[in-house]
């Protein structure tokens, strides 16, 4: 896999990937990062990259030529427009696209992108949530980091990903580690007794609840969907 950041600042984007899982899955070539800014293709003097909004409005909105002369460029890549106005980024769709080769993630700054920008290239518009960003580097690490860790060899342990939240519509046990008691809490006695069918059952037990209490809507969904399929 090839992410490419389309970006007025990669030094926002690049840091990310000096540590921990992403920096060893770069070391051991499981994915590949690289950046295109697209002031190197600003056909003006002075490398402008943005313009004054047609019909008025406050900012800056980013201009097409520089953007289209970057994107050109790709061929076979899925290119990818982080923006609030997108379709929710979802679990699944980072595991539909960790199976990609190339994706790029073209950023944008100042008030936005001209739309004909993302007319001609998007192939998809994400949105990570509700709220709103300075800016699309954020976004397309949320997202880069979402399918790095699915694509094949990227976390050490397998199983982790299968019984994490949103692999499954429950979302994921809680964790404990030693001491077995601390600050006067307990962890559950069962984990420390190792008896694997207790501790399974447990385990759904405690996801059923924290679904309940922190995302009521999708327990019964989750209820619903086990019901027909029996
Ligand atoms: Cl994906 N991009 C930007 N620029 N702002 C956002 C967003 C994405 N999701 C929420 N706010």
């Amino acid at each position: 896999m090839r992410f490419t950041y389309v970006t007025l600042f990669p030094q926002l984007v690049e840091g990310y990937f000096q540590d921990s899982i992403l920096k060893r899955a770069l070391q051991s070539a499981l994915f590949s990062y690289d950046f295109c800014d697209p002031r190197d293709y600003a056909a003006n003097k002075h490398n402008k990259v943005d313009d004054t909004a047609a019909g008025g409005g406050a900012g800056m909105v980013m201009m097409p030529q520089p953007l289209y002369d970057a994107l050109s460029r790709f061929d076979n890549a899925t290119i990818i427009f982080p923006t609030p106005v997108g379709k929710p980024f979802t679990q699944n769709d980072a595991k539909r696209l960790a199976k990609k080769k190339h994706i790029v993630f073209v950023s944008g700054r100042y008030e936005g992108i001209d739309e004909r920008v993302v007319e001609r290239f998007a192939d998809e518009l994400f949105s990570i949530g509700d709220y709103v960003l300075t800016g699309g580097e954020l976004p397309s690490l949320v997202m880069s980091d979402a399918i790095a860790r699915n694509i094949d060899g990227v976390l050490g342990n397998r199983d982790s990903l299968l019984t994490e939240s949103f692999e499954t519509s429950l979302l994921e046990a809680p964790s404990f580690t030693k001491p077995a008691i601390y600050d006067g809490l307990t962890t559950p006695s069962e984990f420390l007794k190792g008896n694997h069918n207790k501790i399974t059952a447990l385990k759904f037990a405690l996801s059923t609840a924290k679904t309940q209490y922190f995302r009521p809507g999708q327990l019964i969904q989750h209820n619903k969907r086990t019901t027909y399929e029996k």
